[in-house]
Parts: structure tokens; C-alpha cells; sequence
């Protein structure tokens, strides 16, 4: 079984020679295989290359998660989980986007340039307003301006993140492109860095992997939930009978298997061939994503046993970043006039 972590070959060899790297991730609940084959592994793999800035998006959060406590506790819970699976604060920096709230400044002076037009044509937006009708709230319109404020506040330029925030990441360049354009070349042009699983589906087959749709695989789970999770995974349609020969690359339980072990090909031969059925296929693979993840699982619930360790970390990751946000901040005060 693969336990190699690394980013795509590809992503990594395009990377221009000493970019800091930024990202975040919301605390929006429990963080799915899809957040870590698409971001998180190459969090981890380009902490020991970069200096590398991530952050827990508890502002972002608030657009949809109303609950103190269930924010306060799910911020921690992303924490822990970011630490167990491979982040380092000896080799990048973790913190909390409202511990900085230079962010929230940043943002305010960013939609002075940003059209209405860019915000409202924004795919996840269109989506939110169907997905929760009843809360369409400002924060959902300026989405893309905090994350552009996020991004470039510590003036980073490459991002690693899921190709589900292509359109974002471009609106963070336009914006960036019309701040600069208006008061001086000031921020770098972030761009995006994938993994080779940029877009992960969710047990439906259907739609991408995600923790507002609800039909994720969790890392963390206790393994009969993980095992749950898998065995009701949509496979391929077509598949009827347990003789009928089966289509791999179709099949969203066999796309899994290519980051789950050495022998994709042979598992893929046998539903081909249909020596093995879906349900042999499906036991296979919760066991080997539980087996994958048994490590950083240990790791997570000492971690979390220890709330003000956890806690301590983030403070000084917001701490660290501090001159950087500062510095960013007073350039930006010059340049527009303020001050
Ligand atoms: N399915 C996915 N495949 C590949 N990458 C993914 N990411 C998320 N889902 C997939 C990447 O993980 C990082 C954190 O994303 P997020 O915090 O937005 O996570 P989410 O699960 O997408 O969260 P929500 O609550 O479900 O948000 P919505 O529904 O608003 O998208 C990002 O780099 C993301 O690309």
C-alpha cells in the first residue's frame, strides 16, 4: 500500500523558485478523503520545499455555520486534524484566519475594486443561493474578495487547492490584477498548484466530495463509519448483475483505488473480467483506507486530548505571521491614500 504523499510530479516541477505558498481550509466539518487527496497531502509535501502559510477559515465558516460552539469546536477539530496528518509548526505556519484580522481590513479595501458583476457570476455563489435559499447572506457574495485578502496578505503566489476553487482563485487574480492596475504593482498573481486527484466525487458518484453535501468519507471516523461510508458508494450503473464485467474508470470506487494501493491495475482487472464484484471491491477499499489513515487517527485523538496544546500552536502561528500582515497592510495604507 502507498503511503507516498507526495504532489504530482507535474504540479511540482512547474513551481517558480521561492514563492511562498498559502492556503486554507474552512472549518465546516469533519475533513473528508477529498480534502486530503486534493489539498491537504500537498500542504504536507510542500511545507519541507516552501515557506508555507495555512489557515483555518473561521470567517469563510460563518457564511454558513451560525453556531458558536459548533464553530469554536470544529476549528480546533481541523487543527488537530491539519497537525495529525503531517503538518508541521516547526516547518510552516498554522493559524486561525480571525486571529489576524488585518484580513478583514484587506478585504473591505479589496471590494473597492471588485465589480458586483465578478462576485455574482461566481459558480459557488449560484450554487449557495440554491443550497441555502434561506440564508443568502453578504459574506456568500464576497466570498472570493476574503479569499483573495487571505491569499495575498501574506503575499503569497501559489495555492495548493482543489480544482472546485479554479473560478475563485481566477477572481483572486482579477482582483488583484485591478488593485495593482489602480495603485501600483503591489501583490503577486497567486496561482493554483493540484494534486493528481484535483476533484474528488462523493459517495454519490456524482457530485465532487464535500462536507455541505454530505457525502464524504471521513478521515477520522471510527472505522465501522468509514466502512458505512464505502459500502454505500454509487459504483458503476451499468454493473447490474454480479457476472456483468465492470468499467473501472467510470466506476468512482475503483478511481479511489489508484490512492489506496499499489495494485489498482489488478483490482481494476478483476471487475473488468468480473472476477470480483462491487461489494468485494467496496470491502477492499474501506479497509484500505482505514489501514492508511489508523496512524494520523492515533495522532488526531492524542492531539485533541490535548485541546490547549492544539491551541497554543495557533496562537503562535498567528504570532509568526504577524510583521508579514503588518508590513502588507502599511504598503497598502501608502499606496491608497490612507494614513
Ligand atoms: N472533493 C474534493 N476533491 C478535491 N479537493 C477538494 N477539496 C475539497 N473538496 C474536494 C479541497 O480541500 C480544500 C478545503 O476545502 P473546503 O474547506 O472548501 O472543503 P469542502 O469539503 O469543499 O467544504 P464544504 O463545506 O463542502 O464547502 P463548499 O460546499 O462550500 O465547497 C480546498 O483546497 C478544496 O479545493
Amino acid at each position: 500500500m502507498t503511503t507516498d504523499r507526495s504532489p504530482a510530479p507535474t504540479a511540482a516541477s512547474t513551481l517558480p523558485a521561492n514563492p511562498r505558498i498559502f492556503s486554507g481550509i474552512q472549518p465546516s466539518g469533519a475533513p473528508h478523503i477529498g480534502n486530503d487527496l486534493g489539498a491537504i497531502r500537498n500542504y504536507v509535501a510542500l511545507q519541507d520545499r516552501y515557506e508555507a502559510i495555512y489557515c483555518i477559515v473561521d470567517y469563510h465558516a460563518l457564511t454558513s455555520t451560525h453556531d458558536p460552539d459548533v464553530l469554536r469546536t470544529r476549528t480546533r477539530e481541523m487543527a488537530a486534524a491539519l497537525l495529525a496528518l503531517g503538518l508541521d509548526p516547526e516547518r510552516c505556519t498554522l493559524f486561525v484566519q480571525s486571529h489576524r484580522p488585518e484580513v478583514t481590513e484587506l478585504a473591505w479595501l479589496f471590494t473597492t475594486v471588485t465589480p458586483v458583476a465578478w462576485l455574482q457570476r461566481t459558480p459557488t455563489y449560484k450554487e449557495k443561493r440554491q443550497s441555502q435559499p434561506e440564508d443568502v447572506n453578504h459574506g456568500l457574495l464576497t466570498y472570493p474578495v476574503l479569499q483573495a485578502a487571505d491569499i495575498v496578505l501574506y503575499k503569497a503566489s501559489l495555492v495548493p487547492v482543489g480544482k472546485d476553487q479554479a473560478a475563485h482563485l481566477e477572481l483572486s487574480r482579477e482582483i488583484v490584477r485591478a488593485f495593482n492596475g489602480r495603485y501600483g504593482e503591489t501583490f503577486p498573481e497567486p496561482r493554483a498548484v493540484h494534486t493528481d486527484a484535483p476533484v474528488v466525487l462523493g459517495t454519490d458518484g456524482a457530485r465532487k466530495m464535500s462536507k455541505s453535501v454530505g457525502n464524504t468519507i471521513e478521515i477520522f471516523a471510527e472505522p465501522d463509519v468509514i466502512r458505512r461510508q464505502v459500502m454505500g458508494m454509487v459504483t458503476d450503473t451499468q454493473r447490474i448483475l454480479r457476472s456483468d464485467p465492470g468499467r473501472p474508470e467510470v466506476c468512482n470506487v475503483c478511481r479511489l483505488h489508484r490512492f489506496f494501493g499499489d495494485d489498482y491495475e489488478e483490482v481494476w482487472e478483476g471487475e473488468r473480467t468480473a472476477r470480483t464484484g462491487c461489494v468485494d471491491t467496496k470491502k477492499l477499499l474501506a479497509a484500505r483506507i482505514i489501514a492508511h489513515y489508523a496512524e494520523p487517527r492515533e495522532r488526531y485523538l492524542e492531539l485533541m486530548a490535548d485541546p490547549a496544546g492544539v491551541d497554543r500552536i495557533l496562537a503562535e502561528g498567528a504570532e509568526r505571521i504577524r510583521p508579514i500582515a503588518r508590513a502588507t497592510m502599511d504598503e497598502v495604507h501608502e499606496r491608497m491614500g490612507l494614513r
